[in-house]
């Protein structure tokens, strides 16, 4: 397929906006340097690390990770990109973290730059300053920790605030491996999300239940909007997900 050409910026190299090294996979921003980082709309693809061809890409959005601290936003994005499972010590995000992840959406090679934020209250200011860039938001809480739940309509209101009008958002509970230690039902999860009018479905770092789709869904719902024709249906973001749930038999890693 032909790439889109007119996403390359001149020089090949990242757009200084992305607040993103060129050829660099990830990284920690602290707190000082983040004034300076703006990040706006898409994007542009960046010369290829020749040590890395994941590189490559014909479009690019930005995804942030929130909610409160422990409830495994670094585990989900750790599973993702490195299929592996943080186990032992709960070391807290200090600041924030990236990690880019080039994903094959129906043959266009879509780019992920994923942001992990650090859920401690006294990071909330760091974090305001991305919200506004960010074109998908996946919102976790987690299923052990009643009061992560409960915090969710807040999170919500902070999103509103700072996040632009059009963002993706999608609620996941995550720790859905650990039955015995449940508090939060899946139904309590599915009508909350309903109510808010965001797509959910509860996800496990540890098993890793449902973390590529979750990445996939937001990234093929963001391909659509950015590709799609003006007389195109939208894409049907929960409708696809339990579809893919469906097809999985419940338990997709
Ligand atoms: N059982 C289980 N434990 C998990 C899962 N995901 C994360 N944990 C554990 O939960 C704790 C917190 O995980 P983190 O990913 O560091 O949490 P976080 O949301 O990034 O926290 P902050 O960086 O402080 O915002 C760690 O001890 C993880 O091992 C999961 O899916 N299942
Ligand atoms: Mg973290």
């Amino acid at each position: 397929m032909s790439r889109k050409k007119g996403l390359k910026n001149k020089s090949g190299t990242a757009s200084p906006s992305t607040g993103t090294p060129s050829g660099k996979e990830g990284g920690r921003i602290g707190k000082a340097l983040v004034p300076g980082v703006q990040a706006s709309g898409v994007v542009h693809p960046s010369r290829p690390a020749l040590s890395n061809s994941s590189e490559f890409y014909d479009i690019a959005f930005k995804v942030m990770l929130v909610g409160d601290s422990g409830v495994g936003k670094t585990c989900l994005l750790v599973r993702f990109k490195d299929g592996a499972f943080l186990a032992g010590s709960f070391i807290s995000t200090v600041g924030i973290d990236f990690r880019n992840k080039v994903l094959d959406i129906d043959g266009v090679k879509v780019k992920l730059q994923i942001w992990d934020t650090a859920g401690q209250e006294r990071f909330r200011s760091v974090t305001h300053a991305y919200y506004r860039d960010a074109h998908a938001l996946l919102l976790l809480y987690d299923v052990t920790n009643k009061a992560s739940f409960n915090n969710i309509q807040a999170w919500l209101t902070e999103i509103h605030e700072y996040a632009q009008k059009d963002v993706v958002v999608m609620l996941l509970g995550n720790k859905a491996d650990s039955t015995q230690e449940r508090v939060v039902k899946r139904e309590d999860g599915e009508k909350l999300a309903k109510e808010f009018g965001v797509p959910f479905m509860e996800t496990s770092a540890r098993s890793g239940l449902n973390v590529e789709l979750s990445f996939t869904a937001i990234a093929k719902e963001l391909k659509h909007r950015s590709m799609k024709g003006p007389d195109e249906p939208k894409f049907q973001l929960q409708a696809y997900v339990n579809q893919e749930m469906r097809t999985a038999g419940c338990c997709r890693t």
